[in-house]
C-alpha cells in the first residue's frame, strides 16, 4: 500500500487552507471632526488628517474610511443616529484594500456629545490623535449594520490616553489609556472577538466612561469578517480523502 509522501500532503494541505485563512474581510474607520461646516468653531480643532497605515488587527490593508463627525452649529454637538453613509452620500464603508465596498455602515446612536481633532502628529497620532466621546460619565453607544448574520466578527475599538470600557452583548473590555505611538491591546485599544450579529445585521457596542468615570472615547476602529474555515476546510479533507483514494488505485 502507497501512502502520498508527508510533504506531497504537506503542499496539498497548504495549497487548499492557505486561500481560506487569508480571506478575512478588514475594514477600518478613523474617526475626527468635520471642521469644514459653517458655525462651527474650529479653533483649536485643526483640520484632521486621515490615517494612513496599519491598524492592530492582522492586516496587510492600510486604506481607512474618513468618519469626519458633524457637529451642530448651535452647541456643537453630535446629533444622535448620524452615520457614516448618511453624511457621505449615502456610501458604505470600504474595506482595507481601498476597493471592496463592504456594504457596512457605523452610525452613532446615542450618547456622543462632541470631537475633536489633535494636531497633527503623522503616524498613529493621525489616528490616535482625532476621535468622538461622549462626557458627563455617559455611556456612548454606536452601531455597525449590514454585517453578515451568519458571520461572526472580531472589533479592534482604538482609543488613546482615555480609561474606559467596551460592551457588546455579554463581551467586554477595557482599555486603560496611553499616548503610546504604538498599538497596546488593552491599553489604547481593546478587541472584542466573536461577536455575532442580530438577525438583522446589526451590531452594537457601547462605550463606557468607567473607570475614569469622564469620557467615552474612540478614535478608530476595525471590523475583522471572521473567515470561515470550517466548511471550506472539510472540503479540502474531503478532496485529499479522494486524491490520496486515487492514487492508491
Ligand atoms: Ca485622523
Ligand atoms: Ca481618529
Amino acid at each position: 500500500m502507497k501512502h502520498p509522501s508527508k510533504p506531497f500532503m504537506s503542499v496539498v494541505l497548504t495549497a487548499l487552507l492557505a486561500p481560506t485563512l487569508s480571506a478575512a474581510l478588514v475594514v477600518n474607520v478613523d474617526f475626527s471632526r468635520d471642521t469644514s461646516i459653517s458655525g462651527q468653531n474650529p479653533g483649536g480643532n485643526p483640520a484632521p488628517t486621515l490615517y494612513s497605515g496599519t491598524g492592530p488587527a492582522t492586516d496587510a490593508g492600510t486604506s481607512w474610511n474618513d468618519f469626519q463627525v458633524q457637529l451642530s452649529t448651535t452647541g456643537q454637538t453630535v446629533a444622535a443616529g448620524q452615520s457614516f453613509s448618511g453624511i457621505n452620500g449615502g456610501n458604505t464603508l470600504i474595506a482595507s484594500d481601498g476597493v471592496t465596498d463592504s456594504g457596512f455602515n457605523v452610525a452613532l446612536t446615542s450618547g456622543f456629545f462632541r470631537a475633536f481633532n489633535g494636531g497633527t502628529s503623522g503616524g498613529t497620532g493621525d489616528l490616535l490623535g482625532d476621535r468622538v466621546f461622549s462626557n458627563g460619565n455617559n455611556n456612548a453607544i454606536f452601531t455597525l449594520s449590514g454585517l453578515n448574520s451568519t458571520k461572526t466578527y472580531d472589533l479592534y475599538l482604538i482609543q488613546g490616553n482615555y480609561d474606559v470600557t467596551f460592551i457588546s452583548g455579554a463581551n467586554s473590555v477595557v482599555a486603560t489609556g496611553s499616548s503610546s505611538a504604538t498599538f497596546e491591546s488593552g491599553v489604547n485599544f481593546g478587541l472584542l472577538s466573536g461577536l455575532t450579529p442580530d438577525a438583522s445585521g446589526n451590531l452594537s457596542v457601547t462605550i463606557d466612561p468607567t473607570p475614569d468615570n469622564q469620557f467615552g472615547v474612540i478614535a478608530g476602529l476595525q471590523i475583522v469578517e471572521v473567515p470561515e474555515p470550517s466548511a471550506a476546510v472539510l472540503l479540502g479533507l474531503a478532496s485529499l480523502a479522494g486524491l490520496t483514494r486515487r492514487r492508491r488505485s
